[in-house]
């Protein structure tokens, strides 16, 4: 039996939670085309009769105005150094800039196996492709090269392949069904917030978080009932979420309900999603609590 620790680094929108889902089968991470999307370093877990692979899905590298930070380049460096492999996944449809070439001198200095994955391949032209096996040919010598599209699960095998190759021998960490190790909470609150993010466009994606105030299970009626806040920074943005006439944030709903539901499929699902300009829903929310509360007793 095989298990392996792989961490899954790229350029922000490479792909990177995409490929964590498709190979967990399962809204592990979630995914929008707005850059830094991922902001917690994820876990997706995939078991099969090889053995079992934890991937570590992380934020997309992205060089500030300050440009990369030293420090914390040292302290990737380090946790990288721990896993057993890493994913290096280039999207190379855009042309490699100062951000890959930052990420890829990152990788080259690595003593552990870096495997490095041209994805998007269902988007590529030959030349691209060609162009991103020169880049990596110069920049990450001696690794071995795998195209792969992680949208639509091609190549996917011959990564696994590869992966369990390098794992090293080891008894499973997970329970073989586990497909993440994200609390319950957490998992509602990214579903959340990727259909508000996926609703918006521009600098709003950035603005939104999403917190749980309320999850519970009725255990008679077999029925959840979750209460979950969108937080956004200025009220301009509220009306955004909100929409003409609630349009917009009734569709968040049905969309994330849908997401939701597949974590429960035998239940009845209750979910009362509402907008709040951050700083301000704290005491509404408190006010909120205690209603709930005092309706319940
Ligand atoms: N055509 C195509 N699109 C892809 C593929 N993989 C990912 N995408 C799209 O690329 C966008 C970014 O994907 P994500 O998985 O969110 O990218 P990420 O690397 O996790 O991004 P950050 O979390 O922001 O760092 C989404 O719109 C995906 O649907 C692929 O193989 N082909
Ligand atoms: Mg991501």
């Amino acid at each position: 039996m095989k298990c392996a620790s792989v961490a899954i680094i790229g350029r922000p929108s490479a792909g990177k939670s995409t490929l964590v889902n498709t190979i967990c089968e399962s809204k592990v991470s979630i995914t929008s085309p707005t850059p830094q999307t991922t902001r917690n370093a994820i876990r997706g877990i995939y078991t099969d009769t090889r053995g079992q692979l934890i991937f570590t899905d992380t934020p997309g590298y992205h060089i500030s105005d300050k440009g990369f930070n030293k420090r914390m380049q040292e302290i990737a460096v380090s946790s990288l150094e721990e896993t057993d492999a890493v994913v290096y996944l280039i999207d190379a449809t855009r042309s490699p800039g100062a951000e890959e070439d930052a990420i890829s001198y990152m990788l080259s200095g690595l003593s552990v196996p870096v495997l490095c994955c041209i994805n998007k391949k269902d988007m590529l032209t030959d030349q691209q492709i060609s162009a991103a096996r020169e880049y990596l040919g110069k920049h990450m010598p001696g690794r071995q090269i795998l195209e792969l599209s992680a949208l639509e699960d091609d190549g996917i095998d011959e990564v696994l392949i590869e992966l369990f190759r390098l794992a090293p021998e080891g008894d499973l960490l997970y329970d073989e069904n586990a497909r993440t190790d994200q609390n319950l909470e957490f998992r509602i609150s990214e579903i959340i917030r990727e259909k508000a993010m996926n609703s918006v466009k521009e600098e709003i994606p950035h603005a939104i978080m999403v917190e749980i105030s309320d999850l519970e299970y009725n255990e008679e009626e077999n029925r959840i009932w979750i209460r979950a806040f969108i937080t956004v920074e200025r009220e301009s943005q509220k009306g955004i979420i909100v929409g003409k006439g609630g349009s917009n944030i009734k569709a968040i709903r049905v969309a994330a309900f849908k997401d939701i539901k597949k974590i429960f499929p035998q239940s009845k699902l209750e979910l009362d999603l509402r907008v709040h300009v951050n700083g301000k829903w704290k005491t509404n929310d408190f006010t909120l609590r205690k209603v709930f509360c005092e309706t319940k007793e």
